[in-house]
């Protein structure tokens, strides 16, 4: 059950179910096998230390059931709902300026990517913020399959649109799709991420299934949830928040305390579950790896 659970955001479900199969009709599964097999294959691998919480974990049940998810709804309980959008098939249009547009299977990219979990700490702009072990790729490796040209300066992520799953789609107060985006050289750091799980399981549909991206030095509402498209311009996109109330949310939306919302405070966050409040830090605490990004661009909007 382990094995299976380790390789769930992987591999298709249907691989692994004969794997673990297998190994119980060898008894591997039941008494001092357990623990060899146990010990060469560890129920989670271990998280990249690069990449340190500097907090405790938060509880699974509360990062997988209080979601921002407008396409279902803007209530934050989106669980229920969520389950009936289909996590396969699942295909991601590559496309824009790039050697070859094209769209490819989740699972046909999986293949070509070095998966690893990481500990990362999420902010959202509404001061709440969770702590979470993600498992994915990096965006640079996206990057490396994708080949943009050299004319490319944004990427641009866009979520899938299923009007039968997500009643939010009707309401005439947004314009969707949810649509993000970063700067050709930040989506080439280290920290961009492209989530396939969460907890050591696949990430479920309510959290951005099964494939969203984590960018823990920006405000939550960065991370695209259920990405179907990705896109190359030369031009930056005008993202999601940023068309609908520019004042409040920009393209940039890199975290820091001293620069307050519009209609409230950054200084501190709540943690989710504990409701324990903290002091927020400049960049969420990782500074050291994205500060340098914005030497050039000191006259834009960096923080909001
Ligand atoms: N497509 C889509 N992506 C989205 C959102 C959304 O409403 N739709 N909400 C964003 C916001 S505001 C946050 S804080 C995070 C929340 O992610 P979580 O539910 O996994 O905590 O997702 C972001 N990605
Ligand atoms: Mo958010």
């Amino acid at each position: 059950m382990h094995i299976a659970r380790r390789r769930g955001w992987e591999i298709p479900e249907s691989r692994v179910t004969p794997e673990a199969a297998m190994l119980n009709r060898r008894g591997l599964m039941a008494g001092v096998g357990a623990l060899s097999i146990a010990g060469a294959l560890p129920a989670r691998a271990e998280p990249n230390p690069k990449f340190v919480p500097g907090r405790g974990l938060t509880e699974e049940k509360y990062a997988t059931s209080y979601n921002n998810y407008y396409e279902f709804n803007d209530s934050k309980n989106v669980v229920d709902q969520a389950q009936a959008l289909k996590q396969r098939p699942w295909t991601i249009a590559l496309g824009g300026l790039i050697k070859t547009p094209r769209t490819i299977d989740i699972d046909d990219l999986l293949k070509q990517v070095q998966s690893e979990e990481r500990i990362y700490r999420h902010r959202c702009v509404e001061t709440w913020a969770m702590t979470v072990p993600w498992m994915g790729f990096s965006l640079a490796q996206l990057l490396k399959i994708a080949e943009p040209l050299g004319s490319a300066k944004y990427v641009v992520f866009e979520t899938v649109q299923d009007k039968v799953a997500m009643p939010g789609l009707g309401s005439p107060f947004y314009t969707w799709p949810y649509v993000e985006g970063l700067a050709i050289d930040e989506a080439a750091n280290d920290l961009a991420f492209m989530v396939t799980g969460l907890y050591g399981k696949p990430v479920p549909p309510q959290n951005g299934g099964p494939l969203r991206i984590a960018l823990p030095w920006k405000y939550g509402f960065k991370s695209a949830k259920s990405i179907v498209k990705i896109t190359f311009a030369e031009k930056r996109p005008v993202t999601f928040w940023e068309g609908l109330q520019s004042r409040e949310y920009g393209f940039w939306a890199n975290v820091n305390p001293d620069v307050p919302h519009p209609r409230w405070s950054q200084a501190h966050e709540r943690l989710l579950g504990s409701n324990e409040s903290v002091p927020t830090q400049i960049y969420n605490g990782y500074a050291e790896f994205v500060a340098g990004l914005h030497e050039g661009r000191k006259s834009e909007k960096l923080f909001m």
